[in-house]
């Protein structure tokens, strides 16, 4: 006598090809999303070396005070191989959380004394069981305490807008209509140059470009 069962049942039933419609316009979206880039603008950004020179493994970042997408931010790597950190240089949004995979046989010891995050991996091979969060932005210098020649840079921004330059040193930001602050970050350089205001609108604002002011890069090279 209880009409409940029977209910629960058909409404579930019901539910199935709802769920389904509802899993296929997700899919639509996404592809909307994928297929409309016109969203943002794409800027690119030349980064030169004080001799004018591309500036190879340079970052870009771009600021700005409106509400910044969430970005799904994925674990980050930096291995070790062949007793260097590869890559030398990676940005990386505040929060990321990055592991240090040990290819190499023999041991390595991974540290930092940079105050944007200051931690040690001791002595180990392999895979360290737990990645290390950067929740601070600013610049985090890397070394191996067994083998003074290694060292990277971690770039830690608060903003989902940013890359690193390529071997013409020219990195692209694809970036929604708005004000922003355009930084370049060169990798151990003593002094790094000042922000530029950029407005983005519908048009490509054309090439942006920085120059170090002084030389940058792994000490010695
Ligand atoms: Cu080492």
């Amino acid at each position: 006598m209880n009409p409940c069962p029977a209910r629960w049942t058909k409404t579930d039933g019901g539910r199935k090809p709802v769920g389904g419609a509802r899993a296929l316009r997700w899919s639509l979206s996404l592809l909307a999303a994928v297929a409309l880039p016109a969203a943002g603008v794409v800027v690119d950004v030349q980064l030169k070396a004080q001799d004018g020179a591309p500036a190879k493994d340079a970052a870009v970042y771009a600021v700005t005070k409106a509400a910044a997408p969430a970005r799904a931010r994925r674990e980050v790597l930096i291995e070790q191989i062949g007793k260097q950190f590869v890559p030398q240089v990676s940005i990386v949004q505040t929060g990321t959380s990055v592991n240090f995979p040990n290819r190499d046989p023999i041991r390595h010891h991974v540290y930092s004394f940079s105050p944007a995050k200051n931690f040690e991996i001791k002595l180990y091979s392999g895979v360290p069981a737990n990645p290390v969060v950067f929740d601070k932005p600013g610049e985090v210098v890397l070394g191996c305490n067994i083998h003074d020649h290694m060292i990277a840079w971690v770039l830690v921004v608060d903003s989902p807008y940013f890359a690193k330059t390529d071997a013409a040193g020219v990195a692209r930001l694809d970036l929604p209509a708005g004000d922003y602050d355009v930084h370049a970050w060169f990798p151990g350089a003593t002094k790094q140059v000042p922000p530029r205001k950029l407005s983005v609108g519908a048009q490509a604002p054309g090439v942006l470009t920085f120059s170090a002011t002084s030389r940058y890069g792994p000490p010695g090279k």
